[in-house]
């Protein structure tokens, strides 16, 4: 009998990919897929930009700027530099390292290649063998309706993360493209697996990074449906996120900030959910709504504390570790 484990990771940012770089440690190549949210995406100075796959790709590369989390390390900023002198759009920043990815992206996109096939080509190319899928190869836009003069606007996702600082009062938030985008078909084959052991929802925004992947037509069903344990691991630790905009964003959404509110979000799809050990008392209530709950560590600053938690989680469902 083969003890081959299945596990299909799904994946956000900068939090999620460190435990998709934790579980890359503790399972093989062909054990693990990582599907990431494209809702992100957008095209900025003619270029194809996919922040979330580009930070899982450089993180399993061993190159990503670890105090950001995204974008490169050792960057260098000639490029930015000299088109703000130009007076051109820099409020979002592109180093010469990785403005080297986003110019080949567009370029075999637009020779007709889709965003899967290149991002399998691309992460192959900085030496990462797991699979990392981009949710959809089409596309599936997040924006933002925020509070502007006493009545409300609509924004580009980046336009309100980064060049607004998330400063613009959040109102509701909405995936442009939901009906149409299909879920990729290697996202779809790894769901569909007969023997997928394991579906793991990474530590990522629940609102802005993994409900755009269940946004996509069919996916929510297929989660609600199948006898694979789906487990969550909760972003929140000590009553707070442990970077970016979560807690504001919750707040602007009426919701309090600690982990039971993110067991809620996905209780209809889940089967386990692991909280950081700071936040044990909160493990009765979600019990309430979720079967299995587990306690962890899941603060992950060094490679040891994101394998200890991929470990942990594989564990929590019965696998061999
Ligand atoms: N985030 C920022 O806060 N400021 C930036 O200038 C910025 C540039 C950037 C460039 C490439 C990339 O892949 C990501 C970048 N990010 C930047 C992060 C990113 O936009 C967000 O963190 C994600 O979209 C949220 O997951």
């Amino acid at each position: 009998m083969s003890n081959k484990r299945k596990v299909l990771a799904l994946c956000g940012g900068v939090g999620g990919a460190k435990l998709a770089l934790g579980l890359s440690h503790v399972l093989g190549d062909d054990e693990l897929s990582i599907v990431v949210n494209t809702g992100d995406d957008f095209t900025h100075l003619g270029l194809r930009i996919c922040p979330d796959i580009d930070t899982v790709t450089y993180t399993l590369a061993g190159c990503v700027n670890t105090e950001t989390g995204w974008g490169r390390a050792g960057e260098t900023g000639e490029f930015m530099a000299s088109l703000s002198a130009l007076g051109g759009e820099d409020w979002f920043y592109l180093g010469d390292k990785d403005l080297a990815m986003h110019v080949e992206r567009t370029q075999r996109l637009a020779a007709g290649e889709g965003l899967g096939e290149v991002t399998q080509a691309l992460s192959r190319q900085l030496g990462v063998s797991v699979p990392i899928i981009p949710m959809t190869d089409d596309t599936l836009a997040t924006k933002v309706e925020v509070e502007s003069d006493g009545g409300s606007i609509i924004l580009p996702f980046q336009d309100y993360f980064v060049r607004q600082r998330c400063e613009p009062k959040l109102k509701s938030i909405h995936f442009v493209g939901q009906e149409t985008a299909q879920p990729h078909p290697k996202f779809l084959a790894s769901l569909q697996d007969p023997v997928l052991d394991l579906i793991v929802i990474c530590p990522s925004n629940p609102f802005l990074s993994i409900d755009p992947i269940l946004a996509l037509p069919g996916i929510r069903g297929i989660l609600q449906k199948t006898a694979v344990p789906v487990v969550a691991i909760s972003p929140i630790i000590g009553g707070s996120a442990v970077k970016g905009p979560t807690a504001k964003i919750m707040a602007e959404l009426g919701l309090k900030m600690n982990s039971i509110t993110v067991a809620d979000y996905y209780q209809d799809i889940v089967s386990g959910f692991i909280l950081d050990r700071r936040d044990v008392g909160e493990a009765d209530a979600i019990r309430q709504i979720i079967p299995r709950v587990g306690v962890a560590q899941t603060l992950m600053q060094s490679l040891q504390d994101k394998i200890d938690l991929a470990r942990e989680t594989l564990d929590f469902v019965g696998l061999d570790v």
